[in-house]
């Protein structure tokens, strides 16, 4: 508050007489009424009055206000430096063997006091009193928390050794948290800045959604995001905290730890971090608690009556407070204190040193331990802790505060042993060198302590679990509709889909678990019936009529809503099909996530979140609907999709389809879910469907197998010569089919047509085998499936779909034959299906070419018949390259 524009003190003072006395006998309560309704009398009174988000640049708890430390401060202060020995060894260590493995030592370094009041009095681990508090730990933090485990005696000193070198050693630690990597320890990937933000947010809401559906309820449980202040810059991390609000979200507490640095130097070196994020936060409807001043400045603030510390504290940026910390206490003394004469006599009695030791809210247990209270406890709002701390604190030379300090991973002797000394760590100076791990003898009060603290909280954490009790998967009859063809009727693989999706949510055994998960497409895909059969998830309910109400499919919000409608918010449905997809191991519960999508704006969009998916284990199905190249008529260069598959065949436990046939699509989600929720495999599904009309044919006998596998003889051709192998999938199957017609009529060549229902698991499947040759030479070689199927069968090889060419490409090692392939690479553009696919030159008449043309080159025909089809079917030889235009 700028005081110096103050035009009348005498009355200032007098309205702030006022409000102290208010404050001292009725309550902050009272206070905020009176003031709220000043404020609200001089709006309406016609006075512009801007908003201001921001509080002063102060902690939010007064001194007065804290909640009792109830912990032995020089018991925690001792495990914690024990705990930061032991996480900087770890990177020193690593680095000094091993030039270049990195690691970080500073952001732990920062954040210790924040992660150690957490363990030492608020974490919960999940056991039977308790469901287990969820905590996302900052993922370059990571070497701290497994120096803690290393004190618990989760992890040994081999653990140790071996961070970052987990190839071949049993035991070694990630570098940062991958559930994939350590399955029984680590619960969240963190390390891709924004997404821990975003993947909590919707955990936590996915949280009340069990409550409110009746499925589980676990009030007590808290979901804790640890993040860094530069983190905070990415879209994710701010992009859904709206919703945390709306949703009310109380069970959720972010700290970001303020350290003021990111990687290359100040997140905000001209302003002031803690008071941005405040401003954010506070506007989106957050609880923000403002943890900025350590204890020792408690008595100096008790004594600024008139404002002047806090208005130097408001007046100095970043990039100043980051140099009080490096330069020291003299520094601090000129360049802060020295500004205005009070401060000067403020600090008069103090030393250099007892200036520098004023301290950092962050780095003060009784401060963190007040918040965290706070926070605990406050009820209807989402709840972040902004605290500020110092970058590589007790780094000291080697990096305490400098921009540098985040790449540091290497100390020197001359270092360790400032280190050693701040932190009394009983190491001598012959060991030092070494950087030697340090832990206390299991019945020294230290360690008696720790696990006194943790057992308090119900064990220790982080744990995963892995496996729960499969659930019932239903036969196949249950999907019975859609095996027995559609007859004339013709409908979309999209609404088979629907259809199958109503199926399973009517299952007495899986259909409560079912979730679907909608961006705001719904209608898109024809899913609208299912907003009244199963409600939209709203946590309160519908508070009006819908406007639809007369309809039978009306727009039906509930609490028990089974649908996740997510709005135009494709991260936050992917970060809500994880937290539903991850149920099993969170929670004890096997949800069965269906998140259905305009498959362009999957993983193109939210890719880095279905890595995370995969590091996570997720288990559930994507569902990319409008895919294809061509199917999408109409919208265009942004909207169509032809390389979705590619990037999803790029994370290894993603299992994708893109089938035809609505037989093809029931028996592919049935065994996934039999994969998923019976095995309890650690994959997911992306299956493509499409919104393209015809009549689908029955299941033939035989060919599940296939289907699941990649590939079947869809129809089989006269056994004559010439002869050509076709193959196809989704959306250009069928022109496939039709080009098989043109060539026996206008041609007289024959085909056998086969489906793909998965070029990619053809491709998995053929390199397993392939490095199984490889490293079996001695042995018998084996053929992979698509070798196995196209042995016996003759004539070169065509494949069409709707996907980039590379797509079908993918499989040419395993065809030992001409191989072609078509696709539509290029961008896409408005038009109808069948403009787009000439365009493209992915239609029946350019497979029809592209099989001669191979069988030409056999000299099976002659050339001139590929020239008298391309004339046949007016194709012009001049046309520009789909890819260039
Ligand atoms: C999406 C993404 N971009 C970049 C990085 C690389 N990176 C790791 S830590 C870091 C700096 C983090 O700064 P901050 O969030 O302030 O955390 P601090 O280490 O200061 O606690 C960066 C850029 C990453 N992990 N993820
Ligand atoms: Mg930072």
């Amino acid at each position: 508050m700028d005081t110096q524009s103050d035009s009348d003190i005498q009355e200032t003072k007098e309205w702030l007489e006022a409000l102290d006395s208010v404050l001292e006998h009725e309550g902050v309560e009272r206070a905020h009424y009176l003031l709220e309704r000043l404020i609200d009398k001089a709006r309406r009174s016609g006075a512009y009055l801007p908003y201001r988000a921001n509080t002063a640049y102060i902690n939010t708890i007064p001194p007065s206000s804290e909640a009792h430390f109830p912990g032995n401060q020089a018991m925690e202060r001792r495990i914690k430096a024990f705990i930061r020995w032991n996480a900087m060894a770890m990177v020193v260590k690593a680095n000094k063997k091993f030039d270049g493995l990195g690691g970080h030592i500073a952001s732990f370094a920062s954040a210790a006091t924040l992660f150690e009041v957490g363990f030492n009095h608020f974490f919960h681990a999940s056991n039977e009193n308790h469901g287990g508090d969820l905590v996302f730990f900052q993922g370059h933090s990571a070497p701290g928390i497994y120096a803690r485990a290393y004190l618990e005696g989760r992890l040994t000193k081999d653990n140790l050794h071996h961070f970052r070198r987990e190839t071949f050693n049993k035991g070694g630690l990630s570098s940062y948290p991958h559930p994939w990597l350590m399955p029984d320890f680590w619960q969240f990937p963190t390390v891709s800045m924004g997404l821990s933000s975003l993947m909590a947010i919707y955990q936590a809401r996915f949280l009340k959604y069990l409550c409110n559906r009746n499925i589980l309820c676990a009030e007590e449980r808290k979901v804790w995001a640890f993040l860094g202040d530069g983190e905070m810059d990415e879209p994710e991390s701010l992009g859904a905290i709206s919703l945390a609000a709306r949703e009310k979200l109380d069970n959720l507490i972010f700290v970001v730890n303020c350290n003021l640095q990111r990687l290359d130097g100040p997140v905000r070196g001209n302003s002031k971090i803690i008071q941005e994020l405040e401003a954010v936060f506070r506007g989106a409807g957050w609880n923000v608690i403002k943890v900025v001043w350590g204890s020792y400045w408690d008595p100096l603030l008790a004594r600024d009556k008139d404002g002047i510390l806090l208005r130097r504290m408001e007046e100095a940026v970043d990039g100043d407070y980051q140099n009080y910390q490096v330069r020291g206490g003299a520094y601090t003394r000129e360049h802060f204190f020295n500004k205005y004469p009070e401060l000067q006599d403020m600090v008069a009695n103090m030393s250099d040193e007892d200036i520098w030791r004023l301290n950092r809210g962050g780095h003060d247990p009784t401060k963190v331990y007040a918040a965290y209270a706070a926070a605990v406890k406050h009820s209807g709002q989402p709840t972040v802790i902004l605290a500020k701390t110092v970058k590589g604190y007790g780094m000291g030379i080697a990096g305490e505060g400098q921009n540098i300090t985040h790449q540091q991973k290497k100390m020197g002797e001359e270092a360790l042993k400032v280190f050693r000394d701040r932190f009394n760590i009983p190491i001598s100076d012959d060991e030092i060198g070494d950087a030697p791990f340090y832990k206390p003898a299991p019945d020294s009060p230290e360690m008696q302590y720790l696990h006194e603290r943790r057992k308090a909280l119900g064990g220790y954490l982080p744990t995963r679990r892995n496996k729960i009790e499969p659930l019932e998967i239903p036969t196949l009859d249950a999907f019975e509709l859609l095996l027995k063809g559609s007859k004339e009727r013709e409908m979309s693989t999209t609404m088979a889909f629907v259809r199958l999706l109503a199926a399973l949510t009517r299952d007495k055994k899986i259909g409560r678990y079912i979730v679907p998960i909608v961006p705001d497409e719904a209608r898109t895909f024809g899913m609208e019936g299912m907003f009244r059969q199963l409600g939209i998830y709203s946590s309160v309910g519908q508070l009006y009529e819908p406007v639809d109400i007369e309809q039978v499919m009306y727009y039906k919000e509930e609490k028990q809503g089974q649908i996740l409608h997510e709005g135009i918010n494709e991260a936050g449905s992917f970060a809500s099909w994880i937290a539903a997809g991850t149920a099993y191991s969170n929670h004890g519960i096997n949800m069965i996530p269906f998140y259905i999508y305009y498959s362009m704006f999957g993983f193109q969009r939210t890719g880095d979140l279905a890595w995370a998916a995969g590091d996570i284990q997720a288990r559930g199905f994507l569902i990319g609907a409008t895919s294809g190249r061509t199917t999408l008529a109409g919208e265009g260069l942004q909207h169509q999709d032809g390389h979705s598959h590619h990037l999803a065949a790029t994370i290894p436990n993603c299992i994708s389809y893109d089938p035809t046939f609505a037989y093809e699509l029931a028996i592919i989600i049935h065994d996934g879910l039999r994969r998923m929720y019976q095995e309890q495999e650690n994959i997911f599904y992306y299956i493509t469907v499409m919104n393209e009309n015809y009549s689908h044919p029955p299941l033939p006998d035989g060919v599940n197998e296939g289907i699941l596998r990649g590939i079947y003889l869809l129809q089989q051709g006269r056994e004559q010569s010439p002869k050509v192998q076709l193959l196809g999938s989704g959306a250009i199957l069928r022109e496939v089919l039709a080009a098989a017609e043109l060539l026996e009529k206008d041609f007289g060549v024959t085909s056998d047509v086969w489906s793909v229902t998965s070029f990619g698991e053809l491709r998995r499947d053929g390199y397993a085998v392939k490095r199984w040759n490889l490293l079996h030479p001695d042995q018998p070689t084996r053929e992979c499936y698509l070798e196995q199927c196209l042995k016996e069968s003759t004539g070169p090889v065509v494949a069409a779909t709707d996907y980039i060419k590379q797509h079908p490409d993918q499989v040419r090692a395993f065809i030992p034959r001409q191989y072609t392939v078509l696709g539509t690479d290029g961008f896409g553009r408005s038009d109808t299906r069948e403009a787009l696919r000439s365009f493209f030159e992915a239609n029946r008449y350019y497979i029809v070419v592209a099989a001669l043309q191979a069988l030409a080159e056999e000299k099976e025909i002659s050339s001139d018949k590929v020239t008298e089809a391309i004339t046949k079917y007016g194709l012009d030889p001049e046309k520009p390259d789909p890819l260039k235009v």
